[in-house]
């Protein structure tokens, strides 16, 4: 038998620059959540690829950006900590808004002393000769070991990146079994996916308001499961929003968000949506611990 290779991928990079799409590009299945709001990532989830001999782990990360909240600066900290825990970062970029909050990160990855791979992303609605002048003003700035050119939602470039991701995992047994594609309980993964209705379906600060768990996850006779879940804002008028004129909001957000359930989980799902209202839940030690997050991350 060939030697196996094993090794963590971490995807760093500003809010929005495309991470938690290009992951479920790379291993080809949706696992990470997406949208077009930033800071729709909260924390670490780990993506498995393998083929061949080869097991790639990629930890779809927060994006990084200046704190403000408790929340914000653990979602930081798990940017960094998943870079350091890395045998390889990737440094994503939106090649369509390269500014000043891609450059700070790119600079503080030079300042704490990690090597990464330029990906510059969305090459789909970016001119070539822009990219092209992109790509060396950012390898002057810092030493690249390599710079790709993809575009995560059309899937251009990623097979070429994936190839050298792959090559340059080290030597090592596999974590997972071969066949595991996400290394999350279900009730995360179930309480993720009502989480990406929320970015989708609300405005303004009610994503960032708002927390989803899995309160019930019951297996049924007849191969379906049953998931109760609540949804927690800070206020009683955020409350109402999320369950809107009549419970149209959270009826809808509740349909999408089990469609999407059954076709990752491949099966029926009765999905039940409670919402709750409970000031300051991100000053809650418990919404910290389940999912990987430090609490009194600085
Ligand atoms: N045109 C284009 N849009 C993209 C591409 N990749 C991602 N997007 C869009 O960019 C937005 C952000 O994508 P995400 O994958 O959620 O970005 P992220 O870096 O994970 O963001 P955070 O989790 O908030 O840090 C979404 O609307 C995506 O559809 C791309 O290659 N081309
Ligand atoms: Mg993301």
């Amino acid at each position: 038998m060939s030697e196996t290779r094993c090794g963590f991928v971490a995807m760093l990079g500003a809010p929005n620059a495309g991470k938690s799409t290009l992951v479920n590009a790379l291993v080809g299945a949706k696992v990470a959540i997406v949208s077009p709001k930033p800071q729709t990532t909260r924390s670490r989830i780990a993506a498995i690829a393998t083929e061949g001999a080869t097991q790639v782990v990629y930890a779809d990360l927060p994006g990084v950006f200046a704190p403000k909240r408790r929340l914000d600066r653990a979602m930081v900290d798990a940017a960094w900590r998943g870079v350091a825990d890395a045998d390889l970062t990737l440094l994503v970029v939106d090649a369509a808004a390269p500014g000043e909050a891609a450059e700070a990160v790119r600079d503080e990855l030079a300042r704490r002393g990690h090597k990464a791979v330029l990906v510059l992303n969305k090459v789909d609605i970016v001119e070539r000769s822009k990219l092209l002048g992109l790509a060396k003003a950012w390898n002057e700035a810092f030493a690249f070991s390599a710079t790709f050119m993809v575009s995560a939602l059309t899937g251009d470039g990623v097979a070429d990146l994936r190839a050298h991701v792959v090559a340059a995992m080290p030597a090592g047994p596999w974590h997972y079994p071969e066949d595991q594609l996400v290394d999350l309980p279900s009730r995360l993964l179930a309480a993720e996916i009502t989480r990406e209705q929320v970015f989708l379906q609300l405005h303004q600060e009610l994503p960032y308001s708002t927390h989803v768990e899995t309160e019930t996850w019951t297996d049924q006779d007849d191969g379906s499961v049953r998931i109760e879940q609540t949804v927690t804002v800070e206020r009683e008028g955020q409350k109402r929003i999320v369950i809107g004129s009549g419970g149209m909001r959270i009826k809808a957000i509740g349909q999408r968000a089990r469609t999407e359930l059954e076709a990752i989980l491949g099966r029926r799902v009765h999905l039940f949506l409670n919402v709750k209202v409970t000031e300051g839940w991100a000053e809650k030690r418990g919404v910290y611990s389940a999912w990987g997050l430090d609490y009194n991350a600085r």
